[in-house]
């Protein structure tokens, strides 16, 4: 293999958006080629049962088995146990449907039984048929808080049961400091043949910034040996699903896209940004990292493929000139 051919990339995602590249790049690239680092933040016990939102719906999304509108979940869903859940008195804020549960609870035996969130996950992903590594980005647990105007809320409490309504002051990491970057990700990171890596466009606080805050990992993206290519999850200034673009404004990070290529530009070389933040780019100062230009709405499965082409391709160029 010449130097110029590197076959190995590494992609950063958290939910619904996140998921839709990973997807595309799973489409492109063979398991050997494509690792995908999942945030786990989002994760907490309810009913004993230890649920990880991000890595099932990259892992639903991967299978094509997500419950497309909803954004998480699987399309296949009877909801028998929530039904009678409620019916005897027990929270029914956090929907779980028939078949979700069922991950659950094999995801919460094995963790109990001792197996790492990563063994785990590898078990249940290949259950649902998938090759592609999809990797926690720890072992241990690291969870978000939302720091609002009603108080500090766990995330689900945040982001389900109030909505997303608070307005958003800080947030923080909790375990952040005592996670380790697990060794399947630090190996993928240090690879001598890592093509580059891709932040795929979740949301920056609540699916990114976790797993930039898993102790040396963000040391890790600024230090690796190939390009580091964003795209972004804000366009026209609005985030398509889920509330980025509130936050943004709240944390006062009114910028758009260019916001973002702020946010990661200690380790990012470009941002992709959509057709619409064209004129960002008159904005942009010669210490921002470049803006690629081009559409990223990924409307369908084929514009979710195209768009991984895409983020490959100016990985393979940006290689080339470095
Ligand atoms: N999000 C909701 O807004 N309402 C729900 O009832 C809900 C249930 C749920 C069950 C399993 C699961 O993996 C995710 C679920 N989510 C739900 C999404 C969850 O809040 C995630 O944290 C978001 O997807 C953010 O990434």
């Amino acid at each position: 293999m010449s130097g110029s051919e590197r076959t190995r990339v590494v992609a950063l995602c958290g939910g619904v958006g996140g998921a839709k590249l990973a997807y595309g790049l799973s489409r492109v690239l063979p398991p050997q080629e494509l690792c995908i680092v999942v945030n786990t933040g989002d994760d907490f016990e309810h009913f004993g049962l230890h649920i990880s939102p991000d890595i099932d719906t990259v892992t639903y999304t991967l299978a094509d088995i997500a419950h497309e509108g909803q954004g998480w979940g699987r399309a296949d869903e009877q909801w028998t146990v929530m039904q009678e859940l409620e019916h005897l008195g027990g929270e029914s804020w956090f929907k779980l449907g028939d078949r979700d549960i069922a991950l659950h609870l094999l995801r919460t035996q094995m963790l109990c039984a001792g197996k790492t969130l990563t063994e785990a996950t590898a078990h249940l992903t290949a259950s649902f048929g998938l090759h592609h590594a999809v990797l926690p980005m720890s072992n241990e647990p690291v969870q978000t808080f939302v720091e609002t105007d009603e108080g500090d809320l766990a995330f689900q409490d945040y982001f389900v049961r109030r909505r997303c309504e608070p307005k958003v002051r800080a947030l923080r990491y909790a375990g952040a400091e005592q996670a380790q970057i697990p060794i399947e990700v630090a190996r993928a990171l240090d690879d001598k043949n890592l093509r580059g890596v891709i932040v795929c466009p979740s949301n920056p606080y609540l699916s990114i910034a976790p797993i930039l805050a898993v102790v040396g990992l963000r040391e890790r993206l600024r230090d690796v040996s190939a390009p580091v290519v964003a795209v972004s999850p804000i366009i026209g200034g609005r985030a398509l699903k889920g509330p980025a673009a509130k936050m943004m404004s709240e944390l006062g990070a009114d910028g758009g896209a260019l916001s973002i290529a702020r946010m990661y530009g200690d380790f990012i070389d470009a941002l992709m940004v959509d057709t619409q933040d064209t004129a960002l780019e008159g904005a942009r100062s010669a210490n921002d990292p470049y803006l690629l230009i081009g559409d990223i709405v990924m409307a369908s499965r084929e514009a979710r493929v195209d768009l991984a082409r895409r983020c490959i391709a100016h990985l393979d160029v940006m290689r080339q000139s470095q």
